[in-house]
């Protein structure tokens, strides 16, 4: 895999709603030590701060913009999207806390990227009518000119694709219960499955970037739980020792 020699490689996990991605971050930092994760800022979205110090009133209030989406989508949806990817933006763009000896040689790991936010969440948000024609064009014009002008910082060289079926999804996803979810239909995840077989495996959703488009992804199938089974743990970490070399 070909990554700029001083910046390192830049993996990023990408798959479906409760598709396991955070327990597989867990599993590869046991795995690669020596890597850094970067995971996703959901509790952000679950309490951003509504009201400041630079009001008039002293009193700070929060508001939980994932709950806001899923209740009054059409409300709410272009405001979480840009939130989520300035979020992530900014935590693609942060500097190594510890600069590592072979710094061409690290990995950096990302709960996600600001290709999943664009070609996955809001691109079918457009799709079934919960971002307007001009919220999705204004969106789209912005996302264009920060890689633009962010250039290779925003890269990423390899996506780590987990796969399970909608189903398995919509299980791991009621197991969990996150409160915000809870009216979250099997049919959304369908839409999101097949929004991520367009863009990452059959590349038929258009790619702004050429980097992008053309960086290599890793498919693992995730659909047998693999939380608390170190045999399949091995064997997607073996999955990932050979994709990464
Ligand atoms: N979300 C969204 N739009 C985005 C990114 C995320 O609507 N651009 C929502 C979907 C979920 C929540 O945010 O309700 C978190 O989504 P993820 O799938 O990224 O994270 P999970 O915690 O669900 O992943 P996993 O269970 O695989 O660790």
């Amino acid at each position: 895999m070909a990554a700029a020699r001083e910046a390192g490689k830049r993996l990023a996990i990408e798959g479906n709603i409760a598709v396991g991605k955070s327990t597989f971050v867990r599993v590869l930092r046991k795995a690669f030590p020596e890597w850094s994760m970067i995971s996703e800022p959901v509790s952000k979205w679950q309490k951003v701060q509504a009201a400041g110090p630079h009001q008039a009133s002293p009193s700070q209030s929060f508001a939980n913009l994932l709950q806001m989406m899923y209740q009054e989508p059409l409300r709410w949806s272009y405001t979480f999207q840009t939130y989520s990817c300035l979020s992530r933006l900014k935590a693609q763009l942060e500097p190594l806390s510890v600069k590592p000896l072979k710094m061409w040689d690290h990995v950096r790991v990302f709960e996600r990227s600001i290709y999943s936010d664009r070609y996955v969440f809001a691109k079918n948000l457009f799709e079934i009518g919960h971002l307007a024609e001009i919220e999705w064009a204004i969106y789209q014009d912005w996302h264009t000119f920060l890689q633009q002008a962010f250039g290779e910082q925003l890269d990423i060289h390899g996506f780590l694709y987990l796969r399970a079926p909608p189903e398995i999804c919509m299980e791991r996803l009621r197991q969990r219960g996150r409160p915000e979810e809870k009216e979250v239909q099997l049919r959304y995840l369908e839409q999101l499955h097949t929004q991520h077989e367009h863009w990452l495996m059959e590349k038929s959703t258009e790619i702004h970037s050429e980097n992008i488009r053309n960086a290599p992804v890793l498919l693992l199938d995730v659909t047998k739980d693999f939380e608390d089974d170190t045999n399949e743990q091995g064997r997607l970490m073996s999955q990932v020792k050979t994709f990464i070399k």
